[in-house]
């Protein structure tokens, strides 16, 4: 791969513009220096870009050792021993394809064409490169995949309330005189937050609050840090409530006009004191008293609201807990008040024809992605009334290692009777299992359009340097796929990726790909009114719910609605409140373990790059020192960690950070850093939650010793 000829000496690097693909809310506006026609150098934040203002993280700044990362994906694949052995054989793509082509249409004959699961998910966030398997999916009739990682029960939570998924301007907290980061650590997982977050603290003495259940890197910074014990948010956010309407400071013209209830709210949360939430949530009832006094005394608050606390069985009651607590105050009438959690209600791109629309049919059985390993091991409540399923293509997602119930998952994937094709750049835990392994391109090596749930931008990411020899894109794959299988010819197919951005772009009325070459991006902040809701928030009555209709017709912007309410919905509460859904500790497992991210990997990714490697180290348990006294574990001895799931080993690290009881987990390692070759995942659960599903990555008890 090195075969570019070097820059001459004083010659400056060509800049190219890109966006990062990576699933990261940020969706950071990239300045790539492009060093040949096959060679990048430094990538940074462009600063023209409002919302990136020139910061990224250290990862993606860091791109060339992943692009010519010599462990690269270059050639197709085809499995030589057994499943899992390691033994390949290389092939040419025509022949690979072929391959993939005839054991899918083998399948299909044998079990009907719902067999075939073309899994997916956000590896990259480009919207031809991701979105493209729906067309492949629709016109073969495919299996359909109900998409539970990782939003559902946020999302859920907060357009139960809300009635719409935007907020005001995430540059906005930068005006703010009191910022409030829930439940995501976003020094680690969105760097953005924190540049506009620290403006404030900078420019305006705004308070930082943290909210999360360690003190993670974010909290690291914070004036105020609250830790709560998992799962238990939504105890915090109702007594915070209860002292805004105790003490006068919830706004009640303002919840009169823009609310459903607030009447019967305020009556429910009589019994809702700080001392009832201290003995849930674990924060003492005089810092959620100063919290509540901090939030209500300052109009400009700003509730940025993360992933990472949703992420539990009562996640979707703990998202809207939270969001109602902003609501109470009245904040959203201030620039630089009311909370914030995704924009992604406001790009509404036409993908009709890159997902092959036409050809869709909700009626064809769902697949929840989360539950892989119980629909490969054939459980029928997961199988969803269809046919087992024996074929699969995976892009942009490494199950092997991020679904729960890993072992389940490892199971499934060995099955013989399985057909795996796995679409990769790198050899993960899910492509060394596979059938046939596809190198694939990465995105400055192909064209794409990205818009960022954490800002407000599209951005043009157009292809700035050729692949090596080898990888090709997902599009391509599609498209060969398609013809083989006898659906080129179907409405979406044939077109290039430009052809594709255009008609997204057009059907907008937001120019098209030359034209996004030169302005790079377009910035879709809804103004001000329709940002704060003062029009109304998105329901048709425009007022905000704060007794939600959790299993009702969804507003505009709907949770994911498609499998239909799914879980323990009738547990769902009538107000905001504590509801003990979550898998607690109990006398067998007496903690309560989360799952959080790491800085340096993101999501399954990076754990190949040198640099993030050396900065994460190794698989660690941090766990408090009291806690650790009592298990007589010292600082970097062996721990031993399980559940009825699984159990696997680690080193423990010795941090008052969390609370007593709790143990945290820091990022997605690749299942062969652990001793057992089992990842993290064998621990974590992949019930659906109520009311529209989503995995509790974060919610898992377990018990731990020393090893
Ligand atoms: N570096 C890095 N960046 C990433 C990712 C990564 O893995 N690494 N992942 C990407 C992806 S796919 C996503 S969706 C986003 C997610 O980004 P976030 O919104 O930040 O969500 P999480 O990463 O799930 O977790 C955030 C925080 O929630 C905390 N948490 C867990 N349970 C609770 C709880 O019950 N209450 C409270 N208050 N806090 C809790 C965790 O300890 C963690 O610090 O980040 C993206 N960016
Ligand atoms: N325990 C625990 N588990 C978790 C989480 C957690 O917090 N804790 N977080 C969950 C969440 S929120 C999410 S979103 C999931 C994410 O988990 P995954 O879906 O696995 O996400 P990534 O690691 O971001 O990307 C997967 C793969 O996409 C590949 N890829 C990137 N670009 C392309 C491309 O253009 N083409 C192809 N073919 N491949 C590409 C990358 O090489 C990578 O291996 O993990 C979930 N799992
Ligand atoms: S912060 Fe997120 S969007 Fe920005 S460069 Fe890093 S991973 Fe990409
Ligand atoms: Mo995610």
């Amino acid at each position: 791969m090195n075969d570019a000829s070097p820059l001459k000496s004083g010659q400056a690097p060509a800049i190219g513009y890109s966006a990062c693909p990576h699933d990261c809310p940020s969706t950071c506006a990239l300045e790539v220096e492009v060093l040949a026609h096959n060679r990048i150098g430094r990538v940074r934040g462009d600063a023209a870009n409002s919302y990136t203002a020139g910061v990224i993280c250290a990862k993606v700044a860091r791109y060339a050792d992943r692009i010519h990362h010599p462990d690269r994906l270059l050639k197709p694949l085809i499995r030589a021993g057994a499943k899992g052995e390691g033994k390949w054989k290389e092939a040419s793509f025509d022949a690979a394809l072929d391959l993939i082509a005839e054991k899918f249409l083998k399948a299909e004959a044998e079990f009907g064409s719902e067999t075939v699961w073309p899994a997916f998910y956000a590896g990259t966030m480009g919207l031809v490169q991701r979105d493209g398997i729906h067309r492949l999916r629709h016109a073969k009739r495919y299996s359909n995949q109900f998409d539970s990682y990782c939003t559902n029960l946020a999302w859920t939570g907060f357009s139960m309330g809300a009635g719409a998924l935007r907020g005001p301007d995430p540059r906005e907290m930068a005006k703010s005189d009191c910022v409030v980061i829930w439940g995501t650590n976003a020094v680690s997982t969105q760097v953005n937050v924190m540049t506009h977050a620290m403006r404030a603290r900078k420019e305006r003495g705004a308070k930082i609050v943290v909210i999360d259940v360690y003190e993670n890197q974010t909290m690291k910074q914070a004036d105020v840090k609250l830790v709560v014990k998992p799962g238990t948010d939504a105890a915090l956010a109702c007594a915070a409530m209860h002292v805004l309407f105790r003490d006068g400071l919830a706004d009640r013209e303002y919840l009169n006009k823009y609310s459903d209830d607030p009447a019967g709210l305020e009556s429910h949360l009589q019994s809702r004191t700080p001392e009832w939430a201290e003995a849930i949530c674990g924060v003492p009832a005089a810092e959620i008293e100063a919290f509540a006094k901090l939030v209500g005394t300052t109009k400009r608050s700003f509730f940025r609201l993360g992933y990472g606390f949703s992420r539990q069985r009562n996640g979707a009651i703990n998202m809207h807990a939270a969001l109602s607590l902003a609501v109470v105050t009245g904040a959203y009438q201030y620039e630089g008040g009311g909370a914030f959690h995704s924009n992604s209600g406001i790009f509404r791109l036409d993908k009709s024809l890159v997902e092959g629309r036409k050809q869709y049919d909700p009626g064809l059985r769902w697949l929840d992605q989360s539950q892989l390993g119980r629909v490969l091991t054939g459980e029928p409540e997961s199988l969803n009334g269809g046919p087992p399923v024996t074929a699969m293509l995976i892009q942009n997602t490494n199950p092997a290692n991020v679904v729960p119930e890993q072992r389940k998952a490892f199971r499934g994937l060995m099955r013989e009777d399985l057909f795996v094709a796995v679409h990769e750049q790198f050899m993960t835990d899910t492509a060394l299992l596979a059938d046939v392994v596809l190198p694939a391109t990465m995105f400055l090596e192909h064209d794409d359009i990205y818009r960022g749930g954490g800002n407000q931008h599209i951005i043009l990411g157009p292809k700035l340097v050729d692949p090596p020899e080898g990888p090709k894109s997902n599009h391509y794959v599609i498209e060969e796929l398609a013809k083989r299988l006898g659906v080129g010819d179907h409405e979406g197919f044939g077109l290039t990726e430009r052809q594709h951005i255009d008609y997204m772009l057009q059907k907008r009325g937001l120019g098209d790909f030359d034209s996004f070459k030169a302005d790079k991006w377009v910035d879709l902040q809804p103004d001000f009114e329709t940002s704060h809701f003062l029009g109304g928030f998105g329901h048709k009555d425009g007022k905000y719910r704060f007794r939600p209709d959790w299993t009702g017709t969804p507003a505009a912007n709907k949770p994911p609605k498609r499998m239909g309410p799914q879980g323990p919905v009738d547990r769902l509460p009538t107000f905001p409140d504590h509801v003990e859904l979550i898998e607690s500790a109990d006398a067998e497992h007496p903690f309560r373990l989360a799952t959080s991210p790491s800085r340096s990997f993101l999501n399954s990714t990076f754990s190949e790059t040198p640099g993030s490697k050396a900065k994460e180290i190794r698989p660690t348990l941090l766990i408090h020192p009291e806690d650790a006294a009592a298990l007589g574990l010292g600082d970097g001895d062996r721990v031993r960690l399980g559940n009825m799931r699984g159990d696997l080993s680690m080193h423990a690290k010795l941090d008052p950070g969390p609370r007593r009881g709790v143990v945290i987990h820091e990022g997605l390692w690749p299942n062969s850093a652990f001793e057992g070759g089992e990842g993290i995942n064998i621990l974590t659960g992949a019930d659906a939650c109520a009311p529209y599903g989503g995995a509790a990555f974060h919610d898992t008890k377990v018990w731990v010793r020393k090893a």
